[in-house]
């Protein structure tokens, strides 16, 4: 039995949002670990249609994307029995707990965040108010289900700080409500970087369609995009990710898809060109995608099932989320006509 499964079973959630279909990094950084993880804990995966909105959307694209990423999900081993699989905009109550959780979050608080920062000058034209108070939607994600664990990388681990500041303040002025959060780094995480841009993270939101491998590109695809890779005039296949990043992030990733490690890398490629480098991470990324790209157009085609999943999921996300809101409405003195 393994460690975590000899004390009471810790609570998971992760999130993606429906900007674009998901990249490499997505995949590698994110939910190729979240179908290992149903094994230990129990786990809520989110797609985070309302963060997705922060930034402006084409209707019908993000329609169709929240249902393709839940196909994609499905595909990658994430068993919507085990774990609950659903849509963030069919349980409201992540809305509704947002609204009490604005109410205990300051203005200054909100302001320190460096990504409300970063994202305002990527967007310039909609500096808007989710995009400022998003970290207190996000804060609701995560304490709405008393989530024990939450895998954030580097860019997230401020919003994660944010959400345990509010639920401290919150369980101190009203008793104790919410558990405190933690983070979590899975064993085999990495931050992949964009294929034209390496000092830049990989992003499926990137207007440079050559800077991102997607889940659902084909093999030539896959090659021509890493033929294409940004690398540096040396030559040499050797990781440095200051000097090198281009060619550092290629190692990384074929690191991850052969289980080979970066000396057995520059051993194995030693002597020859980037040309054969490239090509052999092109293979090893195909290898690894083709089996869940198959898996999504099977379950694709079956609409009707992936919208049955959803509905289970928002079902039970709701029935876990209502009782927290129930019991935070009453906690800050909100009248309820069904309670005495
Ligand atoms: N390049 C990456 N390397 C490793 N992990 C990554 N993640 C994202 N990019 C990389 C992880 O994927 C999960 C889901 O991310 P998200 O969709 O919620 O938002 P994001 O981090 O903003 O991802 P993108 O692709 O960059 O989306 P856009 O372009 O819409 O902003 C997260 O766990 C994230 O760490």
């Amino acid at each position: 039995m393994s460690e975590a499964q000899t004390e009471k079973r810790k609570r998971i959630l992760s999130g993606i949002q429906p900007t674009g279909t998901p990249t490499l990094g997505n995949y590698v950084g994110a939910v190729r670990n979240w179908a290992l993880l149903q094994k230990d804990y129990d786990c809520l995966y989110m797609i985070a249609d309302l963060h997705a909105l922060t930034v402006r959307q084409v209707p019908a694209d993000l329609r169709r994307r929240t249902r393709e990423l839940a196909a994609l999900l499905l595909a990658t081993g994430i068993d919507p029995v085990k774990n609950v699989l659903f849509v963030q905009s069919h349980v409201p109550a992540h809305c509704e707990l947002s609204w009490i959780l604005a109410c205990n979050t300051q203005f200054g608080e909100l302001s320190r965040m460096t990504q409300f920062k970063d994202k305002s000058a990527k967007h310039p034209d909609n500096v808007n108010g989710g995009l400022f108070t998003y970290p207190v939607l996000m804060a609701a994600d995560i304490l709405i289900y008393n989530a024990d664990l939450v895998p954030v990388g580097q860019d997230q681990t401020q919003h994660l700080e944010l959400a345990r500041n509010i639920a401290g303040r919150f369980n101190g002025v009203y008793g104790d409500t919410f558990t405190l959060p933690e983070g979590y780094v899975p064993a085999a995480g990495a931050k992949l970087m964009s294929l034209a841009e390496p000092t830049k993270k990989m992003s499926k939101s990137d207007t440079n369609l050559n800077s991102f491998v997607l889940m659902t590109d084909d093999k030539d695809t896959i090659v021509r995009k890493f033929k294409r890779a940004v690398t540096d005039s040396d030559g040499q296949v050797r990781f440095d990710r200051e000097n090198k990043p281009g060619v550092s992030n290629l190692m990384t990733i074929y690191s991850v898809f052969t289980g080979k490690t970066m000396e057995e890398i520059e051993a194995e490629f030693a002597g020859r060109g980037y040309g054969d480098f490239k090509l052999a991470v092109a293979e090893a990324t195909a290898d690894a995608l083709v089996p869940v790209q198959t898996e999504y157009d099977r379950i694709l085609a079956d609409k009707d099932y992936v919208d049955s999943v959803l509905r289970d999921g928002a079902e039970r996300a709701s029935r876990l989320a209502n009782r927290t809101v129930s019991k935070v409405y009453r906690k800050v003195g909100l009248l309820q006509l069904d309670r005495h």
